[in-house]
């Protein structure tokens, strides 16, 4: 199909809640109900573009769908350029607020965009920027979250059998920290010494504590110690990276990639890691990732592991991406994870459809 005559028609935007099978227990929040939100992009020309948003909190649901049919309406007739489509739906909402719910809604019309130009040509995404259908190493953060030692060492055995995976993530920020200490070491012996370990404090930490606790975990040999501070915190996050031998990690709550820009700037962190939803979907994680290349930081993915699986493929400091398989149950064809690297499916696009009779039964309305 001649690409440059796709053109964007509509946008369907639908909520629905799943069950996790293992809840989230942080430092800053429990959650029990994944909401999602499911996009389609449709086109003049029969082509569907598809991709979901993961917004965290059910109730911030009621704004974004509608904001997504505003955006369908508002680009209805546009050719469908996603690079231009992301610009006017950024433009669009500038005057309410460049980053939050703006930047979400502009994120997911992006993915569904990417997916379908490259439905459109018959290619995996990866393909269509420039790249090939290939592993892509990743690290299971389905779980270990503030629960027992005992329990995060045996939960962590289970994690590493779903996909032969070589990292894990562990949550901590306890109120002792001598328990997420004992935590660690239970993980250890049960892993083993050759496990990538990362751990992730949520932003849950001041900077007095998250000096003390930082130094008190440094000589562990961690793969990386993630948002010990909140993550805008770019003065304390920089005093932390270079107090510390364990590499930093920041950015699942950079919005936009020149948020991504200030942060390496200020030496905020060793290591990036964009969220497909606040970084700007496919086009702002190319913007991004070419600025990490160029400064030789390396740059993992957070949660969307379908989409980040294709862009990881061309991304040049590509360091780890994040399985977090929460929208399985209402993929058609979930993607499966083998010898700790994610297997992109040879299908058009970023290969992900719903499965309708899951969408159904988890459908909820606003
Ligand atoms: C995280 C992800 C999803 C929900 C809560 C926390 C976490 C991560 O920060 O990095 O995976
Ligand atoms: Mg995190």
């Amino acid at each position: 199909m001649p690409l440059e005559r796709l053109t964007l028609r509509s946008v369907r935007a639908r909520p629905v809640v799943l069950p996790l099978e293992r809840p989230i227990v942080a430092r800053i929040a429990t959650i029990t109900r994944w909401p999602l939100i499911l996009i389609d992009l449709e086109t003049e020309e029969g082509v569907t573009g598809r991709a979901y948003l993961e917004p965290y909190l059910e109730h911030a649901m009621r704004y974004l769908v509608p904001a997504l049919h505003d955006l369908g309406r508002a680009l209805a007739g546009r050719r469908l350029a996603p690079v231009e489509i992301y610009e006017a739906a950024r433009k669009s909402l500038h005057f309410v607020g460049y980053a939050g719910q703006s930047m979400i809604a502009a994120s997911g019309l992006d993915m569904a965009a990417w997916d379908a130009l490259a439905r459109a040509a018959g290619v995996p995404l990866c393909v269509l920027l420039g790249g090939s259908v290939g592993p892509v190493r990743s690290y299971n953060s389905n779980g270990l979250w503030l629960r027992e030692p005992a329990a995060v060492a045996d939960e962590a055995v289970a994690l590493r059998d779903e996909g032969g995976f070589t990292g894990l993530k562990l949550r901590l920020g306890r109120d002792d920290a001598r328990i997420d200490l004992a935590t660690i070491e239970a993980v250890r012996r049960s892993v083993g010494e050759e496990m990538r370990l990362m751990i992730d404090f949520n932003q849950g930490l001041d900077m007095a504590e998250a000096r003390r606790r930082c130094h008190m975990l440094d000589p562990l040999g961690l793969e990386w110690i993630e948002e010990p501070v909140v993550y805008d915190n770019f003065r304390g996050c920089a005093a932390l990276a270079s107090e510390l031998k364990t590499p930093l990690q920041i950015g699942e709550n950079f919005y936009g990639p020149r948020e991504l820009h200030a942060a390496l700037a200020m030496n905020a962190c060793d290591l990036v890691m964009p969220d497909f939803m606040r970084i700007g979907g496919v086009t702002g994680w190319m913007r991004a990732q070419a600025i990490a290349g160029a400064m030789g930081i390396p740059i993992s993915t957070h949660l969307y592991p379908e989409v980040a699986a294709h862009v990881m493929r061309v991304t040049e400091t590509a360091h780890w991406l994040e399985w977090q398989n929460w929208a399985d149950p209402i993929l058609a064809e979930p993607y499966a994870v083998a010898g700790g690297d994610i297997v992109i499916p040879d299908r058009p696009g970023v290969g992900m459809d719903w499965n309708e009779d899951a969408v159904a039964a988890h459908a909820v309305s606003l």
